[in-house]
């Protein structure tokens, strides 16, 4: 039996992912570099479709067709290289490998090069939405050569998930690493969601006085409007969770030390030199490395603040309604700051990334996937130059309507010593961009004085320095 495609690495993403391309009738080799995953595989879930498995590299390549498209599903990092290392000498000009790891979109661009000059296609392929995506339809974000969508597109969009108009979730998003660029932001904008849900439940709990099961509550019935997502509606499972040891709110009996595998950190530190400001998706990975910090915690027990004060229950339902103001405003500029990374690395690497595109294969399958998305794609689909999301009409309304909320919801967070950088991020940037000045008019007047870096002024062209040390007269640099 010839294989139409080829999976290797058969952790619980790659062997979900096989299934669910066996599932979709295709004829799938199969190999892991320990074997026994393989037969474990074929064991367990051989009735689902039709599997070739494979006990060696050679065995494996031989037994898929020509092109050969060889998903490769192993640890990101060195094992990938390992992986190619292993295949590329036994594969030909137009066979593809195609990476479905979480690979730093360098990385990728760097395999790229050096196996097109072998004439083998490396497609960086971004997969969102966990084991469970994996195998019933994940969000998919291919880069790589173009030519290599047109066979392996059409097997993408029968594995992937469907958004609700039924469009699958998958779109060729630019050359080499430009799919991995878009799962690594993606993943940004997923720490950032998470941050905004977790801040708002914090404030409904300790300002609102709401139970975990209230707060559930609460976050179903937000699920049914515009924050209807799939990150709301597994925050409302998690929070009514019961502890079945001590009968307890599961949240309360959770160590509360967030962990973070990269991503975010990546996007964070890629927009760092793209000069993006990202400053909601930083504060989400500041907040998970800081609530890892036990030690500087317990020694910062003590440190003064207000004393806990929640509203009068008459107040409470009110300030829920400010809460959900508040995360969806700052939902919205943590979007506008991932798609202009998105726009700013499609620029600096000529990817020419269509971001409507990429909202759209993000409506279904992936961890963010929500409602609003669709929105987004709109936005971009009226106006494909968009300079902000925040200038699309519709959004900047949104945001008007919520401001003020937003704003009481900050006021009560400070006054009652709650913890919002990504409340507070989100809503300074919003200002700092509708600001008609800007203090950075005298952080140029400083770097002037110490540095003579010079300035440019409101009412001339040109650069200009001012003799500080002298008589302080203005010269021309
Ligand atoms: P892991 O990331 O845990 O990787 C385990 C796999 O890598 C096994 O098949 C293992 O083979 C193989 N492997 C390693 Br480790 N070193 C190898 C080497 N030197 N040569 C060959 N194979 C090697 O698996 P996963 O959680 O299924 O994730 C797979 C990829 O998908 C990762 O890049 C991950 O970041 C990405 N991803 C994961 C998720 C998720 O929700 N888990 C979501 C989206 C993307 P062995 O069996 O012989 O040890």
């Amino acid at each position: 039996t010839t294989a139409q495609i080829g999976v290797t690495g058969l952790a619980v993403m790659g062997r979900n992912l096989a299934r669910n391309f066996a599932r979709n009738g295709y004829t799938v080799a199969l190999h892991n570099r320990t074997a026994a995953r393989t037969r474990a595989l074929v064991e367990e879930f051989g009735d689902e479709g039709t599997f070739v498995p494979a006990e060696s590299a050679e065995e494996f390549v031989a037994a898929l067709e020509r092109p050969r498209r060889l998903v490769v599903m192993v640890k990101a990092g060195d094992p990938t290289d390992a992986v190619i290392k292993e295949f590329a000498p036994l594969l030909e000009p137009g066979d593809m490998i195609i990476d479905g790891g979480n690979a730093h979109f360098a990385d990728t661009r760097r395999r790229e090069r050096e196996l097109r000059e072998q004439g083998i296609h490396f497609v960086g392929m971004g997969v969102s939405g966990g084991e469970e995506g994996a195998l019933n339809g994940p969000s998919i974000m291919p880069g790589g050569p173009k030519e290599s969508y047109d066979s392996l597109g059409p097997m993408l969009e029968r594995i992937s998930a469907k958004a609700a108009d039924g469009t699958p979730c998958v779109t060729h998003v630019g050359p080499d690493g430009a799919g991995h660029f878009v799962k690594m932001v993606h993943n940004g904008i997923e720490y950032a969601d998470m941050q905004l849900i977790g801040e708002a439940y914090q404030l409904l709990r300790d300002v609102a006085g709401y139970s975990p099961d209230r707060i559930a509550e609460i976050f179903r019935t937000w699920n049914t409007g515009r924050l209807d997502s799939y990150l709301i509606e597994i925050t409302a499972e998690v929070l009514s969770h019961v502890d079945a040891a001590t009968g307890r709110p599961f949240v309360d009996v959770v160590v509360d030390q967030a962990e973070q595998k990269g991503t975010g950190r990546w996007t964070v530190q890629i927009a760092l030199d793209l000069g993006v400001p990202v400053s909601g998706i930083a504060e989400a990975v500041f907040a998970r490395s800081l609530s890892g910090h036990a030690a500087l915690r317990e020694a910062s027990r003590s440190l003064a603040g207000p004393k806990p004060s929640p509203l009068p229950q008459s107040e409470a339902a009110a300030f829920a309604d400010r809460v959900e103001q508040a995360l969806y405003a700052s939902k919205i500029v943590s979007y506008t700051q991932g798609f202009h990374e998105i726009a700013a690395g499609s620029e600096e690497y000529g990817w020419d990334i269509d971001l409507g595109a990429v909202s759209a294969i993000w409506r279904g399958g992936c961890i963010i996937r929500a409602a609003f998305l669709d929105r987004i794609r709109a936005a971009y689909d009226a106006r494909p130059d968009l300079p902000s999301l925040l200038s699309d009409e519709t959004f900047a309304r949104e945001i008007a309507e919520a401001q003020d909320d937003w704003r009481e919801v900050l006021v009560a967070a400070t006054r009652q010593g709650v913890p919002t950088p990504g409340f507070a991020a989100a809503l300074a940037y919003y200002d700092a961009l509708r600001a008609e000045r800007l203090p950075a008019a005298l952080t140029q007047g400083q770097r002037d004085f110490f540095g003579a870096h010079t300035y440019r002024r409101t009412d001339r062209d040109g650069s200009f320095h001012t003799l500080w040390g002298g008589d302080r007269t203005e010269e021309t640099a």
